[in-house]
């Protein structure tokens, strides 16, 4: 448990360039030259300066998503990092090299060496370059939350916007400052940003946290549709146009690029594996994910085709904002980082939106491994409370995978705030169930609601348990007697019907009481020495949670008893008939 993100399969890569790499100094020395032969064996490369977007047909109709020439090369074409190439630290700058990285928890040493505006490789599908938007999209605004973002990978986050969007789609660039510490962002960042006429700041007066951040920028934002990057990346040529025309064939398609890698030691930017889709494991981790070759061939499925994806990323994706606000946002009582991705994913598939990603939209992101700013709380608890809420208030009877997937969440008892008015949206939407989810657009997320279910046998005495009055009790097994069906449920409830098993410690027996989620005498643990494998489940016993007493079977009578656990006596292992996967 811990981070809810993972980075995008890379592609093998050809490892062509990385020979050619010198470091070099001479950064400002603009000069215009062509790339020449060198880089022969990439695709398309993108210039790293402004191009003009001029000869954009009348509306109606469509025209071509706007293309850099390749033939105009950055301004300084053997600058290091140019191409998006691995760079080295040159030998004498290892130190420095080190002692910077915990300024932003990658080679930040390197950032500072390449240029802000240079260019990287298009590593779009072939035919995206060729595709046909509408003329008349919609404008958007950019959003960029950050605190005490690194000021070369900020900088470089905004050229890449300049340089390879068409002006006349970008209302306006939107940085909001969650309240950063850095001196650089304070004194310097509106000198530098003044000379682009789009680009806004605004200086949240205390920490937001990125998830209300991103809503104050949300709410400043004039474009018609809110396009949310992260403070760290580089946008590849034509990513703006493909987002917007989704957006604009449907406002309720929520539109993400392909998120590629750069590396947060040599900061190359590298390409990822075509044909993943977003998804998530339990408890709500997200991960990648990729498509079945099979599947892909099967279905006929090309690079350039949009993939539905169950949960997006979160930092990257444009959305209609007035179909953002329809949704309600972000639950507003979700805490500065984490969980919200999953919100909005849930929110959007189970009240009519799509989320897609497209593949001629592409967009580097640096990974790293850990935050390099601090949390007001502790970040753990943060993303767990925001986890919670989002349980709550999507998951219906699903909920309980989540709490019984981490140990540390089944008891942890958080406060996590007033959910009323989320669960009033939720209706007021009318949106679906999870169950509606789950089959219609992630069927293969194995969810089971229970983690075993049917007849509850002692093996060694060949016994079931039934129940008798609210009393169990053993008897010869019968699986079409509804006395003797049981389910294990993920937060270990023994429940038959609504009624779950509970230990009567003063007389040793096992009594059904009402079932009460939080009650920790109601809990099992059903457990073998090698933990839970349904193979191994003669060897499982039911160990009470409270009080450490296991359910025993007696020889000679009907009777069952809690007693000390032993796991040398048989009497005491059970087996339930069907265990279910998740
Ligand atoms: O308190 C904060 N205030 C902020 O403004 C914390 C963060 N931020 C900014 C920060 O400067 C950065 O620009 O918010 C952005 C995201 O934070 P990162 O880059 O530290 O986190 P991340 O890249 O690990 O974040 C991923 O998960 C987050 C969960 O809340 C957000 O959804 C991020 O947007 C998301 N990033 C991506 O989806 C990019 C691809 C990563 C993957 C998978
Ligand atoms: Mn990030």
């Amino acid at each position: 448990p811990g981070r809810s993100q993972g980075q995008p399969i890379p592609r093998n890569q050809s490892k062509t360039s990385s020979s050619l790499l010198v470091p070099q100094t001479a950064v400002s020395q603009a000069k215009l030259a062509l790339a020449g032969g060198l880089h022969s064996t990439r695709r398309n490369l993108t210039a790293g300066h402004e191009q003009s977007y001029t000869n954009i047909p009348k509306n109606p109709g469509r025209h071509r998503v706007q293309k850099i020439d390749v033939t105009l090369s950055p301004r300084d074409p053997n600058a290091p990092g140019q191409f998006g190439r691995p760079v080295v630290v040159p030998p004498g700058k290892k130190e420095e090299a080190e002692r910077r990285w915990k300024e932003g928890n990658f080679n930040v040493y390197l950032s500072d060496l390449i240029p802000v505006d240079r260019a990287i490789e298009d590593t779009r599908p072939t035919g995206c370059a060729e595709q046909l938007v509408h003329n008349d999209l919609p404008t958007t605004s950019i959003i960029v939350c950050f605190v005490d973002e690194v000021w070369s990978t900020l900088l470089r986050s905004v050229h890449s916007v300049l340089n390879r969007s068409p002006p006349h789609l970008i209302k306006e660039i939107l940085l909001v400052d969650d309240f950063s510490t850095k001196d650089y962002l304070k004194a310097n960042l509106d000198k530098y940003m003044s000379q682009f006429p789009k680009v806004r700041i605004l200086r949240l007066q205390e920490r937001h946290g990125l998830i209300r951040a991103r809503l104050a920028g949300a709410q400043n934002a004039t474009g018609d549709v809110l396009t949310f990057l992260d403070s760290h990346v580089e946008c590849n040529v034509g990513w703006l146009e493909p987002l917007l025309e989704r957006v604009y064939l449907n406002r309720k398609k929520v539109a993400c690029p392909v998120i590629e890698v750069i590396n947060d030691k040599d900061m190359s930017y590298m390409t990822v594996d075509n044909f993943q889709r977003g998804v998530f494991t339990w408890p709500m981790n997200f991960g990648w994910r990729t498509i079945p070759p099979d599947v892909v061939a099967k279905n006929g499925i090309k690079e350039t085709d949009v993939i539905r994806c169950p949960v997006m990323a979160g930092g990257l994706f444009s959305i209609d904002k007035s179909y953002f606000y329809e949704l309600g946002t972000y639950d507003p009582g979700l805490d500065v980082w984490g969980g919200e991705n999953m919100e909005l994913s849930f929110k959007v598939w189970m009240c009519g939106g799509e989320i897609e990603i497209i593949p001629c939209s592409r967009v580097g992101h640096i990974f790293r491994n850990d935050n390099p700013y601090s949390f007001p709380k502790d970040r753990m608890k943060t993303v767990e409370r925001n986890l919670v809420r989002v349980a709550e208030v999507w998951l219906d009877e699903y909920k309980d995978l989540f709490y019984g997937h981490g140990d540390h969440l089944i008891d942890q008892g958080l406060d996590v705030g007033n959910l009323t008015q989320q669960k009033e949206l939720r209706k007021k939407l009318k949106c679906k169930n999870f169950k509606w989810y789950l089959d219609n657009v992630f069927p293969d997320l194995k969810a089971p609601v229970v983690r075993a279910s049917g007849v509850l046998i002692n093996p060694a005495l060949g016994k079931c348990i039934t129940i008798e009055n609210t009393t169990a009790m053993l008897d010869d097994c019968d699986g079409n007697n509804q006395l003797q069906q049981f389910n294990y449920t993920w937060i270990r409830l023994i429940k038959h019907g609504e009624w779950c098993m509970a230990p009567i410690a003063d007389e040793g027996s096992l009594r059904l009481q009402p079932c009460d989620s939080r009650d920790k005498r109601l809990r099992w643990l059903h457990k073998s020495t090698s933990g839970f494998h349904p193979e191994l489940v003669d060897h499982i016993v039911f160990e009470n949670y409270q009080q450490l007493l296991c359910m025993e079977g007696n020889f000679s009578q009907k009777t069952l008893k809690v007693s000390t656990c032993n796991p040398m006596k048989p009497y005491q292992k059970w087996k339930f008939e069907k265990y279910h996967e998740g």
